[in-house]
């Protein structure tokens, strides 16, 4: 982790910054994904840097609903591929998700660098490359518009990580379920998904991960029923709450 002692109080911060640093040298990561992540860090901050039971419930819905469905997809941005690639390629063989490069700052080249660096974590096959399946949504107004026949745009539920834009709302009006992890729970996709998992994209992979594990061994019927109950206004609701109490306790 270069010159960053393990004893610093910020460690493990720091390491997860230096890996994002590390995926930006290596073509995965935009710029603008270093500054994106900024913006997730200070949400972290005011969460404590700790899963909430909120982020649990999310999980254990969010890990229901993948299992449940039958064309799940894992859309992949650079900021996910660089921070979470293992957990990635997990979640996808242990749900039979497929996963799609959909980049928000459009490029071929980073497209099959991400789609490589995926490969290497034991990725069998990467969608959102070939142009030849590749086709659009309307109405959303940025390169994410770019979907995928067999992938996106088949699926019936899409787990979208790290984003606030458009997408989740037109993936809504397709009909389709959308699971979001985001640390910014005003963001617009936190908002216009099912189900939001409110946390560390490294935190919640892992843990989705571990569900998702757990769950595949129990009759469906035993987690059809929590998923089909989740309400994610609620949820978010009482994730706002998590944060005011500590901002609260901060002032006297
Ligand atoms: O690789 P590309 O071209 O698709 O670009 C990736 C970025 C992240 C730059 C792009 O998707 C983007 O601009 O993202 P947004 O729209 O700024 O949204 C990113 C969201 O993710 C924000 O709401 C952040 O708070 C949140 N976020 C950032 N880092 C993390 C995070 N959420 C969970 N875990 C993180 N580590």
């Amino acid at each position: 982790m270069g010159k960053v002692s393990p004893l610093h109080p910020r460690a493990e911060s720091l390491r997860v910054r230096e890996q994002l640093v590390e995926g930006f040298k290596a073509g995965l990561v935009v710029p603008e994904g270093l500054a994106a992540h900024g913006r997730g860090e200070a949400f972290d901050y005011i969460l404590g840097e700790r899963t909430t039971e909120q982020a649990r419930r999310a999980i254990e819905a969010a890990a229901a609903m993948l299992l449940l469905t039958k064309h799940p997809v894992i859309s992949v941005n650079g900021n996910a591929a660089a921070l979470v690639p293992a957990e990635i390629v997990e979640l996808a063989k242990a749900t039979n998700a497929k996963i799609e490069a959909n980049l928000f700052h459009g490029s071929a080249r980073r497209e099959a660098a991400i789609a490589k660096w995926l490969r290497r974590h034991g990725a069998k096959e990467v969608l959102g490359i070939e142009r030849k399946f590749s086709t659009r949504i309307k109405e959303v107004h940025s390169d994410r518009r770019k979907i995928d026949r067999r992938g996106i745009a088949a699926a019936d539920v899409v787990l979208v990580p790290l984003e606030d834009g458009d997408r989740t709302e037109a993936l809504k009006r397709l009909g389709k379920h959308v699971i979001a992890i985001d640390l910014n729970p005003m963001s617009r996709t936190a908002q216009a998904a099912d189900v939001t998992v409110v946390d560390n994209i490294v935190r919640a992979m892992p843990r989705l991960v571990k569900t998702v594990k757990r769950l595949s061994h129990q009759p469906r019927a035993r987690f059809r029923e929590g998923a089909r109950n989740f309400e994610n206004r609620a949820n978010l609701e009482a994730t706002f709450k998590v944060m005011y109490e500590r901002l609260k306790n901060l002032v006297k």
